[in-house]
């Protein structure tokens, strides 16, 4: 699908805010598509499609989880851990995007995982550094994505586990399987 339909057909599923966002999230996953080496057709891609199914109702993504092969654990989480994985599905079925690379970089955009590939890692830096985002600390991780994607990655999963545990939030496996793998790839690990 060529960006400009892909964008289009986004588009009416989001709000203006969120849409925006994906905007930014796609300059910005192509910024680090183009300095890491990256195939940035795939990056925008992904991007553009990363929280398609973000306002997708409560009942259809649950159908959709327990129908298709994806893990019915996610349903015992907190939701917005499902739009990601849905996404994933509903790219190929609706519109047949079928690109393994893509999918998974869309599917892993929320929690991370261990293992990720240089795309995976892409998107879930571009949608936590994208320039409309405020939190404690991401200029530091703005920096680094500047020269060192695993590292920024590595703040990214670790910044936002510190955030989800003061607000007591229970936290999916693949959110801690990515901070280990990512400190593990960044400097060896403590301990
Ligand atoms: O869709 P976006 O708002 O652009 O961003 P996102 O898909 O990265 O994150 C959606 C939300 O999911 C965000 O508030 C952080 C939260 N989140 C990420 N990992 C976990 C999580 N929430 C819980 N409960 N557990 C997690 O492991
Ligand atoms: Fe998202
Ligand atoms: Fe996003």
């Amino acid at each position: 699908m060529k960006i400009d339909d892909a964008i289009e057909v986004v588009k009416p599923h989001l709000t203006q805010k969120r849409f925006e966002h994906t905007l930014r999230v796609r300059d910005t996953a192509v910024k680090l598509a183009e300095k890491y080496g990256e195939s940035k057709l795939k990056a925008e891609l992904a991007a553009v499609f990363h929280d398609y199914c973000k306002y997708r109702s409560l009942d259809e993504m649950e159908r959709i989880i327990k129908m298709d092969p994806l893990p019915k654990d996610l349903l015992k989480f907190h939701h917005e851990l499902w739009h990601g994985p849905v996404a994933s599905i509903l790219i190929e079925k609706e519109y047949g995007i079928k690109d393994n690379d893509v999918q998974r970089a869309i599917y892993y955009h929320t929690t991370g995982r261990a293992n990720m590939s240089k795309l995976e890692m892409i998107i879930f830096l571009a949608d936590y550094i994208e320039p409309g985002r405020e939190f404690p600390g991401l200029q530091e991780v703005r920096e680094v994505a500047e020269t060192n994607l695993v590292h920024a990655c590595w703040m990214t999963s670790k910044n936002m586990i510190s955030f989800l545990m003061s607000k007591n939030a229970i936290i999916y496996p693949d959110t801690f399987y990515a901070y280990n793998d990512l400190t593990i790839r960044t400097n060896g690990g403590n301990n």
